[in-house]
């Protein structure tokens, strides 16, 4: 804890000039501009591994978290969810105002850690120097400061089937000695869409089918720590599907309960983020990874068609079943009839696409 408050007041000078012709945010994205607080350098990765000719760039923190530095965004004050607009600049979904994305993990009921840029960065986590740095890949790894045994990893990487998704395989790993129970994780980001950033749209969906999940609603400013039980600022938002909700200055949040994990063992799940020039394409991506729950941030007046921009948070590996059909597009009478015959001899097939989890030694 020493090394990150020394860490911390090297760099707590840090100032920028938050852009404040948008609409007017709430106070929590006006209620104090966010230093970066990092245990060392953060990293930005692009969609193609170069800037030039990417659509999707994210920043990660040594801790795992969004909103890093250098900022190569022109509406926000770090890089979190950037995605390149038509004219060239990189237009952020969640860095505008508050640095507020983070995520958060806990075992037994009694020990956390969490990351979030706007909650102090690191509260509990020690983390290692990122590793597998490139131009589109980078890996965190993260302990829990009281029970060092606990470790997570966030591997960053493209996604494997869209060009329009980033994916962060997570494994929480146990080498404590012992179980560990109730482990629970928690993602939660700030939607700022552009360009009414502040005011935007937000949709989430899957909640009913994904068994894992214990919490969801829009209140991305709450904390990610898993042990604070926290609400939507919608009260209709929490632990449902809804569909473009707004204008608000809004959010996700997400909380997993993975049961136990034994001692030596480990539980993976896959993290999204992305954007699209339309909701169309984002649902596209949606399905070509096979996501079970995610959210959509759309800018007011964009709800409908998602143009200009709709940024992506989703998760696979958490229980659920795949959402939205792979884009293939509708199916045929024959595709159909072929579906319904696999469905007489078992379902397996479908079966088989429930899950991307998995335990592992
Ligand atoms: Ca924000
Ligand atoms: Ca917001
Ligand atoms: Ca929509």
């Amino acid at each position: 804890m020493k090394s990150y408050l020394s860490v911390a007041a090297t760099v707590a000078a840090f100032a920028f000039s938050n852009s404040m012709a948008f609409a007017s945010p709430s106070p929590h994205n006006t209620g104090g501009l966010s230093p970066i607080i990092a245990a060392g350098p953060g990293g930005i990765i692009y969609n193609t591994g170069d800037a030039a000719t990417a659509t999707l760039a994210l920043g990660i923190n040594e801790d795992g978290s969004l909103n890093t530095q250098p900022d190569i965004t022109s509406n926000g004050s770090a890089t979190g969810l950037a995605f390149k607009f038509p004219d060239g600049t990189w237009r952020d979904g969640t860095s505008p105002g508050c640095l507020c994305e983070g995520w958060g993990v806990s075992v037994n009921g009694t020990a956390s850690g969490f990351a979030d840029q706007d909650q102090g960065g690191a509260n509990n986590l020690t983390a290692d120097p990122l590793t597998a740095v490139t131009s589109s890949t980078v890996t965190s790894t993260t302990r829990l400061t009281s029970l060092p045994g606990l470790v997570v990893t966030h591997v960053y990487q493209p996604a494997n089937n869209t060009k329009d998704l980033f994916r962060a395989q997570v494994t929480i790993t146990n080498n404590t000695g012992a179980a560990v129970n109730d482990v629970k994780y928690v993602r939660v980001m700030d939607w700022d869409i552009p360009p009414t950033e502040f005011n935007e749209f937000v949709t989430i969906k899957g909640t009913t089918t994904t068994t894992l999940l214990e919490r969801s609603h829009n209140d991305g400013f709450d904390s990610a720590d898993p042990l604070v039980e926290t609400s939507g600022i919608d009260a209709t938002t929490e632990d449902v599907d809804f569909t473009d909700k707004g204008p608000d200055d809004h959010g996700a949040y997400f909380r997993f309960n993975f049961g136990t994990i034994e001692d030596g063992k480990s539980y993976t799940f896959n993290i999204f983020y992305g954007a699209t020039a339309s909701e169309e394409a984002a649902l596209k991506a949606v399905g070509a990874e096979s996501i079970e729950l995610f959210s959509l941030g759309q800018s007011n007046g964009g709800e409908a068609t998602g143009a200009p921009a709709t940024y992506i948070f989703g998760f696979s590996g958490v229980g659920g079943t795949p959402i939205i059909p792979t884009a293939t597009g509708i199916p045929t009478l024959h595709e159909w009839a072929l579906l319904l015959m696999g469905l007489l001899l078992g379902g397996l097939v479908w079966r088989s696409a429930r899950r991307n989890g998995r335990m592992a030694g």
